[in-house]
């Protein structure tokens, strides 16, 4: 049998290749071969496309294939137990209206028709403008490009900024680079075959990519078991024991959470000390004067005139001295070493610090775009910039109105409630715009009357969970839920935030149901273009998701062509959407031409084939092409990597609502007022990290990782992934334990300012003493005293005014008592 690259196409009607979409980094990435009956998904397998019928795939491959990517691309747990939710009771199969005389969350709802809930929503959205104007109507919780496109031809609505998974990246990466946040094929040296290929060591920060996939499921993982097998040692920090760190590292290096940037900056002083760095990188690529701030900083003729040695380092982070400077010299001395530093880092206290610390030490290192040398920001894999999007501004403008994006979007409750303070006098305009992350004009704030709330965020426009999601407690999002008149979300299955809502439209599951062409989440290591053939039939009266806003459009007398451009009202939907998805693909197809690559044709693509853009390059990914290999310069002011920003030196900017770079671009992130961010890269104290004074009260540090059984909150509900596969239980460390009579599967309360949580100990030496750890996404379950008995961690989040600029904080402190002993 032919083992290589050998593409499976179905057969005999029954087998399906199909691409997992959700947002996680391997979105879009893993493939599953489902096996179908009788219209129903009976059993699923891996994809099988390349290396058919072999475990061990690397046994077969060569070097090239490895650095071209030819792997089978299978999928995680999530991925392989995805038919079986998808056929959950929990799922949304009609248009659903709150039963009348039922409170907002209590679930009862009744089944009505199509138009009349597409009906209720245009009139009510009508009545709510006229009333209470164009800005009674938000979305609440991230950036949603489907609703601005609509709301820029209808004129109305408001929205928030930011959320909280990378803003902080996306903030710096511009600042640094003057690329704009989402340029994030620029940040990044990532691919796996350039690691493995090139790459001397590797030294990970706060990534665990056997959880948090970043390419197809554990395939990054993959790469870097490999490079260990080839002999390059593994280095790992961490709070915690990870998986990665069980089953990839040479040596753990435990931190104190939130202090990256002091172990980055003993490991400057170090390469400083010794003259080891990269001059001549610093030389071509570096702006001079931020950079000798940065050095007069470490070095410790600064302001503060504090040398940060590593002494001074261990001091803040917990890291022996001696393993600091050991650290630097093995970057140095393993040159080129994968160096990666993930987000975990970042969605914290003075996140932007780490970001731009770690970039300061990869040009050090001369690691940006060099092969071998990891990202020199923070992850990305497009390798390219396909023309793709069938609605989106990637082809046409905007309609007239510009949505405004008010307040910080993971903050949006807070928004609304604190209106009420403003209206009554307690707090001045200036206050709430502080406290709520304002960054439109004063003016607006008047205008602002939040009556309507129109679920869903991102790229996902039906799609975000934000009671459980957003950093900020729940029992807050409920009290602003309940000010509102009317809510709508589309979503295929009930979550905590459907449950809130007065209409709920059912949505295919876009991995089974109706088909689609999709690129790569921005964020994985790997790049792929793959489709969804549609696999079977919508169940109920469930529609795909770009005709029920084609739907709004026309009741809102908004033209539907210029919200999807393929619409013609001429044909059926169907015919429509494929024509669409063809159009997309066609374009996919020139720009290939262009580069004289042939790619397979759209009906062999929905058959199983797909575009394996790893193979389709000659080099693996390395970042800043342009500038690294084309001489063209950064755009920045200086045209070089900068690590000093004026701008936040300048008091007359502070408070105005928008920023903008020299050439006149949206600093997208940045706050009107961005409090005590240091205008080069500093070591500060994080708000509610452990050296916060506040943790004199609370002295845990809670951490609300990711987890390997769902991505973020999708299948917590899915019974194969819990019970004795999943266990939702804080880790709690062995000494903290101890301290407080607690026992390993005892229940224990979880509480602070924000709020509780009762749920099981799970008590182990794999976490740092003084932190703890409940995976995100739990569900929210208040019992009649308000505590929290599903245990989401963002229960215990958000409320602080002061720091809630950006970026997001996925942490606080905690304090933890025994409250039950365990039943064995
Ligand atoms: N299975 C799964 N995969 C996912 C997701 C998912 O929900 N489920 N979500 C996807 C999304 S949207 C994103 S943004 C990414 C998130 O990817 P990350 O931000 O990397 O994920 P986290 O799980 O928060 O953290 C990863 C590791 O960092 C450690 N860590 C936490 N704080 C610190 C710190 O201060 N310093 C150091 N050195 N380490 C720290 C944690 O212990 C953990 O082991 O994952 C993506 N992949
Ligand atoms: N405490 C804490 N909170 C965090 C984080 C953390 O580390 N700790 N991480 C943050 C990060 S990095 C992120 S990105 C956010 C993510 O927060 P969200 O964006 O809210 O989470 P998602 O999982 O992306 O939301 C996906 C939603 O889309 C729906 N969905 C998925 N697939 C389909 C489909 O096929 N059809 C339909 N109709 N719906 C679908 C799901 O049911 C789900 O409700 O969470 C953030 N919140
Ligand atoms: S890694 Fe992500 S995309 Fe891949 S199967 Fe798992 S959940 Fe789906
Ligand atoms: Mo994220």
């Amino acid at each position: 049998m032919d083992m290589k690259c050998k593409t499976q196409h179905k057969d005999d009607g029954s087998t399906f290749y199909t691409a997992c979409r959700c947002n996680c980094g391997g979105s879009y990435q893993c493939i599953i071969k489902a096996n179908v009956k009788d219209g129903k998904v009976i059993s699923v397998e891996p994809d099988d496309r390349y290396n058919y019928n072999c475990g061990r795939e690397d046994a077969y491959m060569e070097e090239e294939d490895l650095q071209k990517v030819r792997i089978q691309r299978r999928p995680c747990v999530v991925g392989l137990t995805w038919h079986k939710y998808a056929q959950l009771p929990e799922r949304i199969l009609y248009p659903l209206k709150r039963k009348e005389g039922t409170e907002r969350g209590a679930g009862e709802y009744e089944r009505i028709t199509w138009d009349e809930a597409l009906d209720t929503i245009a009139s009510k959205m009508i009545e709510s403008r006229e009333k209470y104007g164009p800005l009674s109507i938000i979305s609440p919780y991230m950036p949603n490009e489907t609703y601005e496109r609509i709301m820029s031809y209808w004129g109305a609505g408001a929205e928030g900024w930011g959320w909280c998974s990378y803003d902080a990246a996306r903030l710096m990466a511009q600042m640094i680079t003057g690329g704009e946040g989402w340029e994030v094929q620029n940040w990044s040296s990532s691919s796996g075959a350039d690691m493995l290929t090139h790459s001397k060591a590797i030294v990970l920060w706060g990534c665990d990519p056997t959880v948090g996939h970043q390419g197809p499921a554990h395939a990054f993982a993959w790469y870097i078991k490999l490079a260990r097998e080839r002999g390059k040692p593994v280095i790992i920090i961490d709070p915690r024991y990870s998986m990665a760190v069980r089953t990839l590292a040479d040596q753990w290096i435990p931190i104190k959470p939130g202090t990256d940037v002091a172990i980055m900056m003993g490991m400057a002083y170090t390469l400083f000390e010794a003259d080891t760095y990269d001059k001549k990188f610093i030389e071509k690529y570096v702006e001079p004067v931020g950079f000798q701030k940065f050095k007069d900083y470490i070095m410790g003729n600064g302001d503060d005139k504090t040398p940060k040695t590593p002494e001074w380092a261990a001091e803040k982070c917990g890291v022996p001295a001696e393993t600091i400077r050991a650290l630097a010299h093995f970057v140095w001395d393993n040159e080129p070493c994968w160096t990666y530093a993930h987000w975990s880092l970042s969605r914290k206290s003075q996140g932007e610090q780490v970001i731009s610390t770690f970039a300061a030490l990869q040009a050090m290192l001369g690691n940006w775009g060099k092969p071998g040398g990891g990202p020199a920001i923070h992850p990305g894999g497009q390798v390219q910039d396909l023309p793709m999007g069938y609605f989106s501004t990637t082809y046409s403008e905007p309609g007239p109105y510009k949505v405004p994006k008010l307040f910080r979007s993971h903050y949006w409750a807070q928004a609304v409630l604190l209106l009420d303070d403003y209206k009554s006098g307690k707090i001045s305009a200036e206050e709430y715009m502080s406290s709520v992350g304002w960054r439109a004009d004063k003016s607006l704030v008047d205008q602002f009357n939040p009556r309507f709330l129109f679920w869903g965020g991102g790229s996902k426009p039906h799609a975000s969970n934000h009671l459980v999601t957003a950093c900020d407690t729940a029992s807050d999002q409920i009290k602003a839920i309940n000010k509102m008149d009317f809510i709508i979300t589309a979503h295929s299955i009930m979550t905590p935030t459907v449950r809130y809502a007065d209409i709920i439209l059912p949505v295919q599951d876009w991995i089974w149901e109706g088909s689609d062409v999709s690129r790569t989440a921005p964020y994985g290591v790997f790049e792929a273009v793959q489709g969804n053939p549609g696999v079977v039939e919508p169940p109920g009266e469930t529609k795909q998701w770009v005709w029920i806003y084609v739907e709004i459009c026309k009741r809102l007398g908004v033209d539907p062509k210029n919200f999807f451009r393929y619409y013609t009202g001429k044909r059926s939907w169907e015919e429509d959407w494929e024509n669409g998805l063809r159009e997309m693909y066609h374009d996919v197809e020139e720009y290939y031409k262009g580069r004289g690559k042939t790619i397979p044709t759209y009906d062999n693509f929905q058959n199983g084939e797909f575009l394996n853009c790893d193979e389709l390059e000659d080099q693996p990914l390395t970042g800043f092409v342009p500038q690294m290999k084309e001489n063209k310069p950064f755009k920045t002011p200086s045209g070089k990597i900068e690590f000093y920003y004026p701008l936040f030196e300048d008091e007359s900017q502070r408070g105005k609502s928008e920023h903008y770079t020299f050439d006149g671009k949206l600093i997208d992130n940045l706050p009107a007022d961005w409090k005590d961010m240091p205008s080069s890269p500093e070591y500060k104290v994080g708000r509610h990290g452990m050296d916060d004074p506040k943790s004199k009260e609370y002295p845990i540090m809670l951490l609300t990782s990711h987890s390997r059984y769902r991505v973020h909150y999708v299948h917590w509900i899915n019974p194969w992934l819990r019970g004795h596969v999943y266990r939702h239980r804080v880790w709690i460390n062995a000494v903290d334990a101890a301290k407080r009579g607690i026992k390993d599967n005892d229940k224990i309360l979880v509480y602070n300012d924000r709020g509780k949580i009762i749920m099981p100990a799970y008590v182990t030496s794999r976490i740092m003493p003084g932190t703890a750890l409940i995976h995100q996404g739990g569900n929210y379950e208040p019992d009649e005293n308000g505590i929290d008995r599903g245990a989401s961690p963002n229960t215990l989040l958000g409320g602080d005014k002061a720091s809630n600029f950006t970026p997001a904080r996925a942490t606080n402190l905690v304090q933890i008592e025994k409250y039950e002993e365990a039943n064995v």
